[in-house]
């Protein structure tokens, strides 16, 4: 029996020696130290020894049983160690490749627009003011001078919500309701951009929701000049220094007199082109005199204060300034057509 547990242990060092895998590890470990391995059957049949053997083979298949488990556990962790370098080895990372690019997207056109109109004014001494888009009926109509039974007030031509509550058709509100709060106290000068809605169908050149900027100067003796000095900046700083306005005459309810402004056409210089439609001017904004009895209504007095106020949509400007054909690719976030105008 000492023979048979010398040899088995011989045996099993030998199969751990020249084992070279966890799993082949793992079958030696089974097969010698396993319940029906041949170190328990020897143990199991130590009934039948005599006493004086018994403790001597029974201390020696627990040193072999001993020396086996420490022999596989060796191994087991030399194996393990060489495995580790193999992977470590073979999943090296260049650290000097190029990293992937993330994506860092940019502005929309139209905010870049808006934001570079905004600063043209602010240069100018104006603030910038937003205000609800959701208004009353008073604001969006009564207080520009466009009375109960004015066809602009139609059903048809805005989102009403109730009778008497819709979506602004213009950001003029903002403006009654900044003079409003001022109370005729002191001068106002501000622009005020911001989403618009209008009962349209939708093709390349409407929209049922657009933007507006709107500006509006109040003061002591604010003149007709005033306003074509600010506009003509804005058309320069805008479009480039060589560019001409021109001023025709046009209505509003809100305004008195009223104009419309054209600047010259880049290609022809006002020779006429296709551009231009043959005409040498491109039709640009509305403008004109505040109307005394907006003012009024505000809490000026139109005998001491007078104002002038203009309003432009970013989406046409954007779109002669670019080239863009279509108000609709302002909206549909094509970023292919969106990254055109992402600066570097
Ligand atoms: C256009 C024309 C315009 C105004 C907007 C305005 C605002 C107040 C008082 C008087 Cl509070 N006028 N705004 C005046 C003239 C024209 O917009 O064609 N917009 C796209």
């Amino acid at each position: 029996m000492k023979d048979q547990l010398q040899v088995l242990e011989k045996e099993a060092l030998q199969k751990i020696e020249d084992a070279d895998s966890l799993k082949e590890l793992q079958d030696v470990r089974v097969a010698y130290l396993g319940k029906k391995g041949p170190i328990t059957e020897v143990l199991k049949g130590m009934g039948k020894l005599s006493k004086e053997e018994r403790p001597v083979i029974g201390e020696l298949a627990n040193t072999v049983r001993g020396n086996v488990a420490e022999a596989l556990n060796r191994k087991k962790a030399d194996i393990e160690a060489v495995e580790l370098e193999k992977q470590l080895a073979e999943e090296t990372i260049d650290v000097t490749l190029p990293g992937r690019p993330v994506p860092t997207g940019g502005p929309h056109l139209l905010t870049s627009i808006v934001e570079e109109i905004e600063d043209l004014f602010i240069g100018m001494g104006f603030e910038v003011r937003e205000g609800p888009e959701v208004e009353t009926d008073y604001y969006n109509f009564e207080a520009l001078n466009l009375p109960k039974g004015h066809p602009a007030r139609d059903m048809q031509d805005s989102f009403y919500i109730t009778e008497d509550i819709l979506l602004r058709t213009h950001t003029s509100p903002v403006q009654a309701r900044t003079m409003n709060m001022i109370k005729g106290e002191r001068p106002v000068k501000m622009i005020c951009p911001g989403k618009v809605y209008r009962r349209d169908t939708d093709d390349a050149t409407h929209s049922h929701q657009f933007t507006q900027i709107e500006g509006l100067y109040v003061d002591k003796h604010v003149q007709m000049s005033d306003l074509k000095g600010v506009l003509d900046r804005f058309a320069k700083q805008m479009f480039g220094e060589d560019r001409e306005i021109r001023l025709r005459p046009s209505f509003f309810p809100f305004t008195e007199p009223s104009v419309e402004m054209d600047i010259s056409c880049k290609v022809c210089h006002g020779k006429g082109c296709s551009v231009c439609k043959k005409t040498g001017w491109i039709e640009i904004l509305g403008a004109g005199m505040v109307h005394p009895r907006v003012l009024e209504m505000a809490g000026y007095d139109p005998d001491i204060y007078s104002g002038f106020a203009f309003g432009m949509g970013p989406e046409r400007i954007a779109m002669l300034k670019y080239g863009v054909d279509d108000i609709r690719h302002f909206y549909t976030n094509d970023i292919r057509f969106l990254k055109q105008y992402h600066q570097a």
